[in-house]
């Protein structure tokens, strides 16, 4: 089982992770770690800190020679901007005289359940973790777990489907090199010209009224083997493991896999891949792939597709309407600086979340101590299917 902790605030030292339950012998390349990072920076939309920020993960314990050794991976990001911090995020008791103390929450953030829940004066205790920040974590952790996929065929993409209220044209029939070719290049990681135009005509209207931006996200999973997760308990079902970890970024509201909620509205006759078996590959194929790859809680062998829906970020310049949590006085939400749309960044932060849930059901599946036996297991398995 591969397992994972975060820890670290937006304006702290650093951010700290650790990756338990790796095997050894996978071949582990930091730059492809950076590289992920660098991706999860851009993104027509951001606001100042990325020009600050250069994330790179140092890798601190369990990788020697280029190799993954079975025990924890530890990695450190820097938080380059802590050095003007300093005294905002200091350790020392004796810095919090001259905090600016926040007592205005803004809707739509953790800063008012927060600081009634962990009974704290200043919104920053609460806004610090809230804040997605930790989302540069959680795709070096995505950039570890897919170095674990990769020399099985497994390639994993996030992109764009929609800004706002403008969709991106379906991509789904391109190859998934053509896609990631497009959609790398894209500002706003589309695949479609036209609505890469209009999104980024939305953002700066956002930007010029001091409004924010949501929109929806999409990750393909190719080279899946079936038979990922189990139709035999609620808590071994990849969707709903997907479910979690999606749900779990910050900012989402809502997730579906294939053809989600539209699939409520659908005839049966119309919605179900029908079943045909190609000789040739002595494999059972689909005609079309509205489940979006999963049946039964279980990888159906076809591409996976899910969806995550994130709301508008929740710091506006224009602030709305809240109250002064120290004098109950009518006021407007704190103003911090933020961006004004995240949701090109957060297609890769959920390829990277979908990443580590797709290497922890194959390790479930195919899982040893070392890559040897791993892919042992992984070939014997598909000989299986290659035989039935
Ligand atoms: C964030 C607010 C902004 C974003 C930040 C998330 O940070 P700051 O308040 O420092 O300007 O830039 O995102 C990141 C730092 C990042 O690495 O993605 C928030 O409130 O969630």
């Amino acid at each position: 089982m591969l397992r994972f902790l975060t820890a670290g605030e937006s304006h702290g030292p650093q951010l700290v992770m650790i990756v338990e339950g790796m095997p050894a012998g996978f071949a582990i390349d930091p730059v492809q770690i950076d590289f992920h990072l660098s991706r999860r920076q851009k993104g027509y939309g951001r606001g100042g800190r990325m020009a600050i920020e250069q994330d790179q993960a140092r890798i601190v314990s369990g990788v020697r020679f280029g190799q993954s050794l079975g025990s924890p991976i530890a990695m450190v990001i820097e938080n380059r901007d802590f050095a003007n911090w300093t005294k905002r995020m200091s350790l020392d008791p004796a810095d919090r005289e001259s905090a600016h103390v926040i007592t205005r929450p803004r809707p739509g953030h953790a800063d008012l359940a927060g600081v009634l829940k962990y009974d704290r004066e200043d919104i920053r205790d609460i806004l610090e973790r809230a804040s997605a920040r930790e989302t540069a974590a959680r795709v070096a952790i995505g950039g570890l777990s897919r170095q674990l996929l990769e020399p099985f065929g497994i390639d994993l993409l996030g992109y764009v489907a929609s800004i706002g209220r403008i969709q991106a044209t379906a991509p789904d029939r391109l190859p998934m090199a053509e896609l990631r070719r497009i959609t790398e290049q894209s500002p706003v990681r589309v695949a479609d010209p036209e609505a890469e135009r209009a999104i980024i005509a939305e953002i700066d209207a956002c930007k010029a009224t001091g409004d924010t931006l949501g929109g929806v996200v999409e990750v393909k999973v190719t080279g899946l083997p079936v038979g990922l997760g189990s139709h035999v308990h609620w808590d071994r079902k990849l969707d709903g493991r997907l479910g979690q970890a999606l749900l779990g970024l910050q900012a989402v509201k809502g997730v579906e896999v294939g053809s989600g909620f539209q699939a409520a509205a659908m005839r049966g006759s119309e919605l179900h891949d029908e079943i045909a078996y190609d000789p040739q590959r002595a494999q059972f194929i689909r005609s079309s792939n509205n489940s979006g790859g999963t049946e039964g809680g279980m990888t159906t062998g076809e591409p996976l597709r899910v969806r995550a829906a994130f709301k508008p970020l929740s710091t506006l310049m224009r602030p709305l309407r809240s109250v002064d949590t120290k004098t109950k006085a009518e006021s407007v939400g704190t103003i911090e600086r933020s961006d004004v749309c995240a949701v090109p960044a957060a297609a890769v932060i959920a390829e990277a979340v979908v990443a580590f849930e797709i290497a922890n059901a194959f390790l479930e599946k195919f899982g040893g101590d070392s890559y040897r036996e791993i892919e042992r297991n992984y070939r014997g398995y598909m000989e299986q299917l290659r035989a039935y």
